[in-house]
């Protein structure tokens, strides 16, 4: 009996999707639909990906379109359409331009696909995770956002470059939102299990969360038009991985926190147990009063987002 290939459809072929679908096919995972409003644009990196399918010995497919039909039964939709912030566009302005942007599309996956998991990655994160919500009226287990998986491979490897070993024995724990409010926890960072303070002073271990805080902004500054694009279709990755194949993995992912952390009604990066069915349980640690109030005051500039756009909305 022939089993069927699990499918993800890959929303946005910009950098970070047409990146995460190459990653996806090339690592066997799954099938992908690649989609975006731009005519030719999906079809065309599709073709490329697909003609590159002998050279790296895989038969998964990849479809390029601009037609929601096509992306009908996906195990995982992950999204990333949205646009960047332009000069002269105003932070709130970018909010509510990406708000208009990903209720469209989730609106359109979420109908063909009812049972998928969907993977938000398109910024402010936290904020399209909200909108993903509402739109797709999907529990809260099967809308998860990417950032956190992000945030905590930067901070694994600077810790590595810092103490010259192995990005592999590092391990870092992130909580709070993307970026500027990311709360790291260095007591709960380790190097082979070794905890991070006992090998690194307190100012260089805030310096190093500081540059990871600043993460994407390097990159911005450094290619002078567009964004990081490798290591969050890395990320992405990582998380429709650990969906398919039913890891179990405990990652850091966006998600509604409901009383959990002392949060409620806020979408805030957590460690999670993500596995076939999404989130399958929020892992809770024990925080201390200094770690609780940075990660209050990071789902604060959450609340401020959701209220934008709330405030557009009437
Ligand atoms: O950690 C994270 N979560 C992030 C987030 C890390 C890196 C990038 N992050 C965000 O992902 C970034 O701020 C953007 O909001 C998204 C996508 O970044 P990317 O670098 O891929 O942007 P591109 O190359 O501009 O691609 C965006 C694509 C482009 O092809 C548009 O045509 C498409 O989105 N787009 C749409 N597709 C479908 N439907 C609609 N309506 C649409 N509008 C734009």
């Amino acid at each position: 009996m022939p089993v069927s290939r699990r499918k993800v459809t890959v929303i946005g072929a910009g950098n970070v999707g047409s990146t995460t679908a190459q990653r996806i096919i090339e690592s066997g995972l799954a099938d992908v639909v690649l989609i975006d409003v731009v005519e030719g644009l999906p079809q065309g990196k599709a073709l490329d990906l697909a003609e590159a399918a002998p050279l790296h010995f895989h038969d998964h497919s990849i479809v390029g379109t601009n037609d929601y039909a096509d992306t009908a039964g996906s195990d995982v939709i992950v999204v990333t359409a949205g646009l960047a912030r332009q000069p002269g566009m105003s932070r709130d302005d970018l909010l509510l331009k990406n708000k208009g942007i990903v209720g469209a599309v989730v609106g359109q996956a979420a109908a063909q696909s009812p049972d998928a998991i969907i993977i938000i990655v398109t910024n402010p994160l936290d904020a399209m995770v909200h909108v993903a919500l509402e739109v797709s009226g999907f529990p809260r287990e099967r809308v998860i956002g990417m950032a956190g998986v992000l945030d905590s491979a930067r901070f694994r490897t600077f810790i590595a470059q810092e103490l010259g070993v192995s990005v592999i024995d590092v391990s870092a724990f992130v909580l709070g939102g993307h970026g500027d409010t990311m709360v790291p926890l260095p007591r709960l960072s380790t190097v082979a299990g070794i905890p991070l303070p006992e090998l690194m002073s307190a100012e260089r271990i805030e310096a190093l969360a500081t540059r990871t805080r600043n993460g994407g902004a390097e990159i911005v500054a450094l290619l002078k038009a567009g964004s990081a694009f490798y290591a969050p279709a890395s990320s992405a990755l990582h998380m429709v991985d650990a969906i398919l194949n039913d890891r179990k993995r405990v990652l850091p992912c966006a998600v509604l926190l409901k009383g959990e952390y002392k949060i409620d009604g806020l979408v805030v990066g957590v460690p999670v147990v993500l596995g076939a069915k999404g989130v399958e349980r929020i892992v809770e640690v024990k925080l201390t009063d200094d770690e609780q109030a940075a990660l209050l005051t990071s789902s604060e500039s959450v609340r401020e987002l959701v209220q934008t756009m709330r405030n557009s909305a009437s």
